[in-house]
């Protein structure tokens, strides 16, 4: 196998979807806090108040990361544990929380990979000024940061500034399924860019701190197909390239966006401010970056859209396969069921090869190493009458994922480590508790949340044992 000596075989998972302890020891309420309150925001009404109670039970949860031989663990900082309302006083048991999950990972021998920012923007930031809707956000963010890298800096040398900017901004701001909840493409457009300026201006800091880890950002990445070799599926993907993945991976790793998706914005009177200034600093950032983060799913197929044609019309959050319809942009693209891939039961498409692919395309167009942050199945998982998970699916997805990436790695890509989504189960903002992602089951019925292993969790045992030679 490809993988070098120093590849890391990791797990991730985020502060909102694992901890728990949503008003415990001072933190502050994040916008989720709120969101999954109000009523038909959530699967069933869902929320992380406690999820897997993690805030109490990491050390339980590092000693199975330890047993499994876990390498790295990625997980995120809530940014209300530490500036309870954004800004202003730091709050002594956040920095405690953080400090010990950190000891407790180092002490077992697993590198921690932090993300600085996984959706849970304090709620107080959007009240104030809207959150990431004004350009105030970028400098309390880059405060925020700067103090995680004072308190922690010393022991994180993995940083991951944004989680998947383009999912919180698109679905907060267009598709109206993410807090704030608004649906105003010029807005969306105007908040994404201000993720950008946020992270730029971190990884400049970062560097100017003289810390000496590695820092990027992760950005959901799905490569596309276009629906057939016709001119006019062609220029849809073209459009849906320049729209989506290059849009969000050019400023985040070029400090630039694409020309063709600038026109088509400008035209639609949607683009939003970008200075000489903001340029700078994106480029410089750019240069700075360590790694590109990519959160890998599924690949897109994409097909012509009319001007009369489908608009958004929701995700399947229930579970029930083949229940998602055509989405698109009218006059611009429609992804397509790609009648060449399985699904899984959210109507997801398995695409393990679309991860070599894609893989390749970020080497030719970028040039920086990566690190795979989130690649998993989500499923069923049910326990057989011995309270055994026999995930055999996941352990095929898994399997044929890692061997994309031998495959890719083969093929020249600088590929640093591998994170499944997730070690335990966690919560899904929109689809619950039944969505089940991880190596370890949590019986989120019983108060206890008893963890079992699953059989992915022996198969993924063996794999980093072997660095990856056991397929
Ligand atoms: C990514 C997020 C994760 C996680 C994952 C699985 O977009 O970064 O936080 O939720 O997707 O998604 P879902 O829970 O919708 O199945």
């Amino acid at each position: 196998m490809a993988f070098k000596n120093d590849f890391l075989w990791g797990s991730a998972s985020a502060a909102y979807q694992i901890e728990g302890a949503h008003n415990t020891d001072g933190k502050g309420q994040s916008i989720w806090d709120i969101w999954a309150h109000l009523p038909g925001k959530t699967f069933e009404g869902t929320n992380g108040d406690i999820a897997c109670d993690h805030y109490n039970r990491y050390k339980e949860d590092v000693a199975l990361m330890k047993e499994m031989g876990l390498q790295t663990y990625r997980f995120s900082i809530a940014w209300t544990r530490i500036l309870p309302t954004g800004t202003g006083e730091v709050n002594a048991k956040g920095i405690q929380f953080y400090n010990n999950l950190i000891d407790e990972l180092l002490a077992n021998g697993i590198v921690p990979m932090v993300t600085l920012y996984h959706w849970d923007l304090p709620q107080s930031l959007q009240e104030q000024y809207g959150g990431w809707e004004s350009r105030t956000i970028i400098d309390d963010f880059v405060n925020y940061a700067r103090i995680c890298f004072e308190y922690f800096g010393d022991r994180v040398k993995h940083w991951i500034v944004m989680n998947e900017p383009n999912i919180f901004t698109s679905l907060g701001y267009m598709l109206k399924l993410h807090p704030p909840g608004v649906q105003d493409e010029k807005l969306f457009l105007k908040t994404f860019h201000h993720t950008v300026l946020a992270h730029a201006r971190t990884v400049l800091t970062y560097k100017e701190m003289g810390q000496d880890g590695l820092i990027g950002s992760s950005i959901a990445y799905s490569p596309s197909y276009a629906a057939t070799d016709k001119k006019e599926d062609l220029e849809a993907k073209a459009m849906f390239d320049a729209t989506g993945p290059l849009w969000y991976l050019d400023s985040y790793f070029k400090g630039d966006y694409p020309d063709e998706a600038v026109d088509y914005y400008i035209e639609k009177q949607v683009m939003p401010v970008v200075t000489e200034s903001d340029y700078d600093e994106m480029k410089r950032a750019a240069l700075k970056c360590d790694f590109i983060g990519i959160n890998y799913y599924q690949t897109s197929t994409v097909a012509h859209n009319p001007v009369d044609g489908v608009g958004f019309s929701g995700m399947n959050t229930t579970g029930k396969k083949g229940t998602q319809s055509d989405n698109g942009v009218p006059g611009l693209y429609k992804h397509v069921r790609n009648e060449k891939l399985e699904y899984t039961d959210w109507d997801w498409a398995i695409d393990p090869d679309g991860l070599r692919y894609g893989l390749e395309l970020l080497k030719e167009r970028y040039d920086l190493p990566i690190i795979i942050s989130e690649n998993g199945l989500g499923a069923y998982d049910s326990l057989t009458e011995t309270g055994e998970i026999e995930d055999d699916y996941r352990i095929d997805y898994l399997k044929k994922h890692v061997m994309a990436c031998d495959r890719a790695i083969e093929n020249g890509v600088d590929l640093m480590a591998y994170c499944t989504w997730s070690f335990t189960d966690l919560l899904s903002w929109l689809n619950g508790y039944k969505k089940r992602y991880g190596f370890i089951h949590i019986d989120f019925e019983s108060e206890e949340l008893p963890r079992t292993r699953k059989k992915s969790y022996e198969w993924y045992k063996n794999l980093i044992a072997s660095n990856g030679k056991t397929l």
